[in-house]
């Protein structure tokens, strides 16, 4: 995936030729009232890839921000990259392209250039009913994704928090190859073997919770405070926040760190035209692994994943 450089941001080529902005915008629990100014924020501090999801509840609020940016002519439709994801009520065939319509509805676009399955698992009724989980039907759901491709409202497709069995699945069988899967990865979860996966077959790997979420109070991530990022920072006269997404970058990774404070949306732009060096770069491997968005949710002894082990085949 050739990498090249728009105003300074790096951009990455997906398999379908499209070139993605390396950093975008992340919005979950970005509080109304909040969201739409940090979009605002963002993309007149240069950020040109917003991330957004049907489950984060404020895709609304969110094209109303995009709407005003286009009419004030801060920034063009085309020049932008907005991601949504496919939620888990929605992966029957025939409920996936009016999932996309709501999306692009709240939005206020005509289409999305990413859309991913937001999770390998389809929640057939709403509540706590184990029996309505299914896995078995991602093909279908695929096709259905496939036709929303071929319809181009959206422009690529992916998927999300797929393992790498359950990406080389799909890539068995699939007519148009996910252009993207979005997982959990920071400098405390590295996910080699996925980034090894996704690389060898053209798949760009993008990595949400890039800081290690560390807003997100039951997930108990400290990773920003670990000794090896404080050192590194230090060293470069950078924030830990920045070291962690310039390491992600210089993996060749996109990064989607979320904040809805504008010191912190602009500190976390700032990771172009530098770079950790070598002898910094090689002290990451030596940071301990933990998945923290291990979404114990998911699993249930009557659902397809009857353990953590399953919902990720081993990678956790
Ligand atoms: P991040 O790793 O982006 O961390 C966000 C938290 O860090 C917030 O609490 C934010 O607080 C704080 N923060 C932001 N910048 C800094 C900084 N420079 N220094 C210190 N703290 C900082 O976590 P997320 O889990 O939100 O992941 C990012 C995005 O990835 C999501 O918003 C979402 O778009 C996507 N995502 C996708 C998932 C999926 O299943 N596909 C799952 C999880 C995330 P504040 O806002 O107060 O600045
Ligand atoms: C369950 C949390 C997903 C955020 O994208």
């Amino acid at each position: 995936m050739a990498e090249e450089n728009v105003n300074g941001v790096v951009y990455f080529e997906l398999n379908t030729g499209a070139k993605m902005p390396s950093i975008g915008l992340g919005t979950w629990q970005s509080e109304p009232g909040l969201v739409g100014n940090a979009v605002e924020i963002a993309v007149k501090a240069g950020y040109r890839h917003i991330d957004c999801a049907r489950l984060y509840e404020n895709e609304n609020e969110i094209g109303v921000a995009l709407k005003k940016l286009f009419d004030e002519g801060v920034v063009k439709r085309e020049d932008l990259w907005i991601t949504s994801k496919l939620w888990n009520t929605d992966h029957a065939p025939e409920d996936v392209p009016v999932a996309l319509e709501k999306t692009l509805k709240d939005l206020q676009l005509d289409y999305v250039d990413l859309y991913l399955i937001h999770w390998p698992l389809w929640k057939k009724t709403a509540g706590a009913d184990p029996g309505s989980l299914s896995a078995s039907h991602i093909p279908s759901t695929w096709k259905a994704m496939e036709a929303l491709y071929d319809s181009g409202k959206a422009r690529a497709i992916g998927v999300s928090n797929f393992s790498s069995k359950k990406l080389e699945d799909l890539l068995s069988y699939a007519r148009i190859h996910p252009a993207v899967d979005q997982v959990e990865c920071h400098p405390g979860w590295q996910q080699a073997k996925l980034r090894a996966v996704c690389q060898a077959n053209g798949v760009h790997f993008s990595a949400y919770s890039p800081l290690g979420s560390p807003g997100t109070t039951w997930m108990n991530s400290n990773i920003l405070k670990h000794p090896i990022l404080t050192m590194v920072a230090e060293k470069l006269g950078k924030s830990p926040g920045q070291v962690a997404l310039r390491w992600g970058i210089q993996n060749g990774q996109s990064v989607l760190p979320k904040s809805t404070k504008e010191a912190r949306i602009k500190e976390n732009l700032d990771i172009f035209g530098w770079s950790i060096p070598d002898d910094l770069f090689c002290k990451f491997s030596e940071i301990e692994q933990r998945r923290q968005l291990r979404a114990e949710f998911l699993v249930h002894e009557n659902g397809p994943y009857k353990s953590l082990e399953e919902l990720w085949d081993g990678e956790v």
